[in-house]
């Protein structure tokens, strides 16, 4: 090998994932002239949508919304088959994304980056991978996603397992047939409700191992209806506009103007039936205006939803486990099932309390709970992920001034936007932490932060300006407006990903924006028309933001 082989490859930016954001970011910072390379641990392109292969799997966000906004001529000519996305349509979808706008060239698959460093005396960052390689850019943009570090419970014997185990976020490519199995599934989160109607009807006997209950609603999928999706695309301009004016980032539901307690009863159950009748969760907690704010009238939908279970329930003592008890509705993400509590009506399936006699190891025939033996075939984890700091704390960023992410982030994570982070110049997030990203229509949002990013490094640009770092006081700012905005919710209540409840040992902080798309985007804008306000500029960090000017 030469010695110039051994020579970092050099980009002007390098992006750290290629799901949907990352491959946004791939399509816009090139029509910008920028010489960019993303680096993706999976042998396809899709994040999300390229590991979680689980039976069943599908979004809860409808079709002609999940979708990206970017090519009119796309989102005019892509035909969605369903009123929600299965897993293997938006992997298909997003392939064809990726072809169309040739994007795969710029990707190196099934390399993982595992260091990120900084030199300040430069404003580069060098980015080294599982393949050894290495590559500087001026700009690192980390579209590493909020669900992609999945995690299971540390049982042990898991080992000594005879049968075979999954965990749904890194699902084999090739599919598992469960026909004759003895399954279990543990977690009851979005992919174990999503999976385990699937899994009954193929499995000899499911078990459900059930920690805690959570609250679904059907999603009422179905063919899509042709005249719909014309109606809805002869007005996507519109739609996609209006879809930042609302708090979700997805249009067509008419904000409530109503409390539920200034409701009589039976307007509430009307209400509340017909969304259950509609199908979809945003539209659900849309019944009246105060869902999320205030207990009390979250309860009248919450108890609502429990009425629905205990009448589908057959077996009173299975129906009253499955009523969530712990957390009002909508404060852990509401999931869209479809036939989820029908399911525990069959003859195969068992519903097994995991709170009160918790799983106590994995034995070679299955696994052993405080008071039970269980013999399996197979084990499902359906048991969720290192949500939203995850991925980057997996990798080891760090700066020469001796800041890491590890570090930084020790106690929750700390952003300005959910874009930058003060000590780590010229680093950008899409969708991170202190976002709105996953609590709204996640490719609007992947969207809007690749846009936001790509006009700022225009900006600089056009400037001379090679460096751009949040300044300490506006992330504080922006922190501590978030647990202000959070704390006017319900949603801290609930012990959800959202809050890290379900990693041992991570600091409990409510991690995303709920402030709402909005009110977040407008914040976004002002910060760019003021000179990228809250954020220090130079040629070199270390200069003052008036040398830059
Ligand atoms: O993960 P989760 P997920 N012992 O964290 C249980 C998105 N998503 O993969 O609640 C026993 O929600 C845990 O129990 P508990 C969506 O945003 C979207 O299902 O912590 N049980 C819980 O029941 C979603 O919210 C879609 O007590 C343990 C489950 O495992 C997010 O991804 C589809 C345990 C984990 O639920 C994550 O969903 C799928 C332990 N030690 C996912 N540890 C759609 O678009 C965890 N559990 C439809």
């Amino acid at each position: 090998m030469s010695p110039r082989s051994l020579e970092p490859e050099r980009f002007d930016a390098i992006i750290v994932g290629a799901g949907v954001g990352g491959l946004y970011a791939i399509h816009r910072l090139r029509t910008l002239g920028l010489k960019v390379r993303a680096f993706e641990a999976g042998a396809g392109v899709g994040g999300t949508w390229y590991w979680n292969r689980y039976p069943g799997c599908r979004c809860d966000v409808e079709s002609l919304e999940y979708s990206y906004s970017f090519s009119n001529e796309l989102q005019q000519e892509w035909l969605w088959p369903e009123r929600y996305g299965t897993q293997p349509e938006i992997l298909r979808y997003v392939n064809h994304v990726a072809d169309r706008f040739d994007l795969r060239r710029e990707i190196e698959f099934n390399t993982r980056v595992k260091e990120i460093v900084f030199d300040s005396k430069t404003n580069v960052w060098t980015v080294k991978t599982d393949k050894g390689k290495i590559a500087t850019a001026r700009y690192c943009i980390m579209a590493t996603g909020n669900l992609s570090t999945p995690r299971r419970p540390n049982y042990s014997g898991l080992g000594r397992f005879k049968g075979n185990w999954y965990h749904t976020g890194q699902w084999p490519h090739e599919g598992v047939d469960f026909t004759g199995l003895s399954v279990g599934v543990i977690g009851t989160g979005s992919s174990g409700v999503q999976s385990i109607p699937i899994i009954a009807k193929q499995a000899k006997h499911l078990y459900v191992f059930q920690r805690t209950a959570n609250f679904s609603l059907p999603a009422r999928n179905a063919p899509m209806n042709p005249s719909k999706e014309m109606a809805h695309k002869a007005e996507y301009p519109e739609r996609r506009r209006a879809a930042f004016d609302t708090p979700f980032g997805i249009a067509g539901y008419p904000p409530p103007q109503k409390s539920a307690l200034e409701a009589s009863e039976e307007e509430r159950l009307r209400a509340y039936e017909a969304k259950w009748m509609e199908g979809g969760s945003i539209s659900f907690l849309y019944s009246f205006n105060d869902l999320l704010l205030s207990k009390e009238a979250n309860e009248t939908a919450s108890e609502f939803v429990r009425r629905k279970i205990r009448a589908t329930v057959k077996h009173p003592q299975t129906a009253d486990l499955l009523c969530p008890n712990d957390h009002p509705i909508g404060t852990k993400r509401l999931i869209l099932d479809t036939d989820y509590y029908e399911t525990y009506n069959r003859d195969n399936v068992t519903l097994v309390d995991i709170r009160n006699k918790p799983i106590r190891e994995i034995t070679p025939t299955g696994l052993s709970t405080a008071d039970a033996e269980y013999q399996l075939d197979a084990i499902v984890f359906a048991t969720g992920f290192d949500a939203m700091t995850g991925a980057m704390k997996e990798i080891d960023i760090h700066t020469d001034a001796g800041m890491s992410i590890q570090q930084k982030w020790e106690h929750g994570p700390r952003t300005y936007l959910g874009i930058m982070i003060a000590g780590f110049p010229n680093l950008f997030m899409i969708t991170g932490p202190q976002s709105p990203g996953v609590k709204s229509q996640m490719i609007l949002s992947c969207e809007q932060h690749v846009d936001w990013i790509a006009d700022c490094l225009e900006y600089l640009r056009a400037r001379g300006i090679s460096g751009i770092e949040a300044e300490q006081d506006a992330e504080d700012a922006w922190v501590r407006h978030n647990n202000e905005v959070a704390n006017r919710t319900l949603y801290p209540q609930a012990n959800s990903w959202y809050v890290g409840a379900n990693i041992p040992g991570k600091p409990r902080i409510f991690m995303p924006y709920v402030g709402g798309v909005t009110a977040y985007k407008k914040r976004c804008d002002e910060v760019a028309a003021n000179g990228y306000q809250g954020f220090r500029l130079g040629t070199s960090i270390e200069e003052p933001r008036s040398a830059a000017q």
